[in-house]
């Protein structure tokens, strides 16, 4: 899902990866394409407008920093206003101790309603409660049925109304979950194709005789903008505490999940990723904004650079590479810079598999390649550090021996550090990326 947004978002990225800072020319063709990207992913241009203009203002406004390279500064951004559109973090169901305590599912028909409370059932029977699956719906003969089957193969106790009427049956119901002690009633309800006024009655009605804890508006992920329209209109006759959204897991193109949390200021709870009893899961903000990010966890390497990395030594580092004057004095320097920053894996780990990265296989990294460069590095003295080029053999040897590793280690410390030379001609390795490279 978002699959075009990603892939956008990665092209301003992208965009901004030669760029020296961030500015108001860069920074609005970057985004011109992920605004396009959102709007044609059915994201509703309210959502889409408000999430240009932050991204534009945190990334004008973000400090020009020597460890973070602009186009790095703007992952974090977008993953930051991703994650906010989305609701933050995900909010668990609190079901409170009273019995009985009803939650309610309405929404559209043919969204997910059914299926959904049966779910709901599995994964709170799971959780050690008692739950029963009912319905309202009355309209459709089958309604009733189809929940029964639902309940008995998966288990969970299910009653059949007999009232013919919307609130006469939401009361039986009421007394029967009292007089039983189930614990919690998942109430589902009659759908409509479009929201009419009978439907807000009856759902109102109901409402108000059972007292939910939890209206659940269930959204059908591919419908897009309607569900949208669908749901704000429901928050406004009805009231409405979550969302779950169903059917996440086919080709949709998924806007309705960047808006409906946004516009109705209520949280998506869960994701429907199924037909099966067992395809419901927590909805997680981030997560959902990482995967369209698609940019591994960089985010985490920013923050982590951010933290770690002493400015005022990366700048001087950054002079002395832009003056081509990176001695192997420097390099001890960097190599204690990456160790604070984490190891290498960890690091490495952090970035998207892709470009100079694609192919290193994390798991046989040795992390103690960096202790031992640094060994190789302490044996050597000052002068040779400063001045690599007066290596010859005998000292070669010497700083084998004194570091206690094979001389080859030392000739490929010496060959490595004159590869980042050449790097560093090219202009390259002058941040983070480069700190990593190698
Ligand atoms: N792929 C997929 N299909 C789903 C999901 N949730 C529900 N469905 C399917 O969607 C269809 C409609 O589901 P129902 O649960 O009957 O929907 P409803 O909202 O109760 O429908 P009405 O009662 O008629 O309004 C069924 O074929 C379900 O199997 C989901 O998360 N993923
Ligand atoms: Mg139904």
């Amino acid at each position: 899902m978002l699959d075009l947004v990603s892939e956008k978002i990665q092209g301003a990225i992208q965009y901004l990866k030669g760029e020296g800072s961030i500015t108001e020319k860069n920074i609005e063709s970057a985004l011109k394409d992920v605004k396009l990207a959102l709007l044609s992913a059915d994201v509703h241009y309210k959502v889409v407008q408000d999430f240009i203009a932050r991204v534009k203002e945190k990334a004008l406004g973000a400090k020009v920093s020597l460890s973070v390279l602009p186009g790095q500064q703007l992952v974090k951004i977008f993953n930051d206003e991703l994650t906010r559109v989305l609701g933050e973090e995900n909010k668990p169901l609190r079901i409170p101790s009273k019995v009985p305590s009803f939650l309610m599912l309405a929404g559209l028909q043919g969204v997910g309603k059914t299926t959904t409370a049966g779910k709901l059932g599995c994964m709170l029977k799971k959780q050690g409660f008692n739950p029963l699956l009912v319905s309202v719906d009355l309209k459709r003969p089958a309604a009733q049925e189809q929940l029964g089957v639902i309940a008995k193969e998966s288990g969970i106790p299910f009653y059949s109304v007999q009232a013919k009427g919307v609130v006469e049956a939401a009361e039986e119901i009421y007394g029967y979950a009292e007089a039983k002690g189930y614990h919690p009633v998942i109430l589902d309800t009659a759908g409509r194709l479009h929201v009419d006024e009978e439907l807000m009655t009856e759902l109102r009605e109901v409402k108000e005789r059972v007292s939910p804890f939890e209206v659940v508006f269930v959204a059908d992920a591919m419908t897009g903008s309607d569900a949208v329209k669908s749901a704000v209109r429901f928050q406004e006759e009805i009231g409405f505490d979550s969302v779950i959204l169903t059917k996440l897991d086919a080709d949709s193109r998924g806007g309705a999940a960047l808006s409906i949390a946004f516009l109705t200021g209520k949280p998506i709870k869960f994701a429907g990723m199924g037909e099966g009893y067992d395809k419901l899961e927590p909805f997680h903000p981030e997560r959902l904004a990482s995967r369209i990010l698609g940019m591994g966890d960089i985010v985490s390497l920013v923050e982590k650079a951010q933290e770690a990395v002493d400015e005022k030594e990366a700048e001087r580092l950054a002079k002395k590479m832009a003056k081509r004057e990176f001695s192997l004095e420097d390099f001890l320097d960097n190599l204690k810079q990456i160790k604070k920053m984490g190891s290498l894996a960890d690091i490495l780990s952090h970035l998207p598999q892709a470009g100079p990265l694609k192919g290193i296989d994390l798991k046989n990294l040795d992390e103690k390649r960096i202790v031992h460069m640094e060994a190789v590095l302490l044996s050597m003295t000052p002068e040779e550090r400063r001045d690599p080029e007066i290596f010859n053999g005998k000292r070669r040897l010497r700083v084998a021996k004194g570091s206690g590793r094979p001389v080859s280690e030392v000739n490929q410390l010496l060959k490595q550090y004159r590869e980042m030379k050449k790097f560093i001609k090219k202009g390259f390795f002058s941040r983070i990326l480069g700190k990593v490279d190698f």
